[in-house]
């Protein structure tokens, strides 16, 4: 019998305008809250906290960072930084935002410290993925208050870095140069109506939130601090109802007098209580980061990033923006003949991401019917051969399948996973690709078993790539 050679030619690089799938929250293995993005080089990094599933208050222990050079396509990079990295801290890893200086890298952290109360900290590295140290030993600024959370650093084009902070109070000082350190004395904004809408919060009883409606908004957490076009921006999460929203102020100087610009985003069915957000361009467009409880068994206790794009009005202002499944479009596409990281995927769906000293981060706990999708992968014209990919396995039965476009589209190769020596045992298994593959196509890597139980985990998957004719 004459044998059908299947050829699949992919979408033009002019469809990556459209978005078709659920993209946000942008990361499905674990939570992700408090988003504080950065762009270096040509690629944007979000560093995030790491909310644990099944508590009732914001217990967190570590914080989390994730790169993505098309801004669908997020690599995991573990976790550079937890509350063992302060000698001073004892709980609460709260926001946190990281800033580049002369090739180094000032992760600004928050946390509950031994006498109960919470303190900002610094870690600094050479690298944006770490490895991080506490660059004092201390607490950079320590009060004896709570309203020392929620850092963000801003450094002017001369040079001056700004640190502001706070929880119903605004504060900020004046960096030195060396990024650890601050000249004079902490001084707090003054809030009025006229410059974050409202007034201070003094409580948090019902009487006082339902007091608030009255007001247009009030500053409550979650500053954000930046500048474009000569104008600087103080995003905040604001107060409305009974939830946070994203509002913002503009000033003329970074230390104000700061004018109240209104709501970003508010009114969305986040399922989350807080609202902690991020602005920033990246590849000449404009991004809100913000977080959401919308992962499955979520919450406000188990946040998540998400991310939409907008474009400023003509006049600066920032419009509303309500949120979307959809998320943002890729910005470029992926090469599927270099070695790629399995923690690099725009959708996943059972199976979670670890890391050892070894191999750094890989992706384990894969369960049947599970998936990783990677989007706007581009096959070039040339032809595909074969299909590797680097995998452990403690046992055997479980399969890889690679398929083009959906979970249950056309599958290109598939590896039988062999028990390889240990979950810890890395070998390179290796498919014979038949079909005529070109163009853009989204890869999912479909996680299956023979006879094996939805409950029993797979194989772990640390990188993969495609040969070319
Ligand atoms: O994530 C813990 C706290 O919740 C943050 O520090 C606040 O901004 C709020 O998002």
């Amino acid at each position: 019998m004459k044998k059908v050679k299947i050829i699949i030619t992919g979408l033009a690089l002019c469809s990556l305008s459209t978005t078709i799938f659920a993209q946000n929250p942008v990361i499905q293995t674990h939570f992700s809250p408090d988003p504080a993005p950065m762009v270096y080089k040509d690629k944007m990094y979000i560093y995030t906290g790491d909310d644990i599933p099944g508590y009732d208050f914001y217990y967190m222990t570590k914080w989390r960072v994730h790169s993505s050079e098309d801004m669908v396509n997020w690599t995991d990079h573990g976790v550079p930084i937890s509350l063992e990295s302060f000698s001073w801290a004892r709980d609460r890893a709260w926001a946190a935002q990281c800033v580049q200086k002369d090739g180094k890298f000032y992760w600004y952290i928050c946390a509950q410290t031994v006498n109960n109360d919470m303190a900002i900290g610094v870690a600094v590295s050479d690298s944006p993925i770490g490895p991080f140290k506490d660059a004092l030993g201390k607490p950079l600024i320590t009060t004896g208050s709570w309203d020392n959370i929620d850092p963000t650093v801003f450094i002017d084009e001369d040079g001056q870095a700004y640190l502001y902070w706070g929880n119903g109070h605004l504060f900020y000082v004046k960096l030195n140069k060396d990024m650890v350190s601050y000249e004079g004395k902490i001084s707090e904004i003054p809030q009025s109506v006229e410059s974050f809408g409202g007034l201070r919060r003094p409580g948090k009883s019902d009487e006082v939130l339902q007091k608030q409606e009255k007001f247009e908004d009030v500053f409550v957490e979650g500053p954000w601090f930046y500048k474009r076009n000569k104008q600087y921006y103080m995003m905040y999460a604001g107060m409305t109802g009974r939830t946070e929203c994203l509002s913002y102020a503009t000033s003329q100087s970074p230390i104000g007098p700061w004018k109240y610009k209104g709501k970003i985003m508010t009114d969305q069915p986040t399922n989350s209580f807080t609202n902690h957000g991020g602005i920033i361009d990246f590849k000449g467009k404009s991004y809100l980061f913000y977080h959401t409880g919308l992962l499955p068994g979520a919450g406000s206790y188990g946040r998540s990033t998400a991310i939409e794009e907008f474009k400023y009005n003509p006049d600066g202002s920032i419009p509303k923006i309500t949120m979307t499944k959809e998320g943002v479009n890729p910005l470029a596409t992926v090469n599927p003949y270099k070695r790629n990281e399995a923690e690099m995927m725009a959708w996943s769906e059972k199976c979670k991401t670890a890391e050892n000293k070894k191999i750094g981060v890989y992706v384990t706990e894969t369960r049947v019917n599970g998936f990783i999708k990677v989007r706007a992968v581009d096959f070039g014209t040339q032809g595909v051969s074969a299909f590797s990919a680097s995998i452990a396995a403690g046992l055997d039965g479980g399969i890889l399948e690679v398929r083009l476009d959906s979970v249950t589209g056309t599958k290109l190769a598939q590896i039988e996973v062999p028990r390889t020596g240990g979950w810890d045992v890395w070998k390179t298994l290796n498919a014979k690709i038949s079909e005529s593959v070109s163009g853009v196509h989204d890869v999912y890597f479909v996680f299956q078993g023979k006879n094996i139980t939805a409950g029993r985990e797979l194989f772990n998957f640390d990188y993969w790539s495609f040969q070319k004719k």
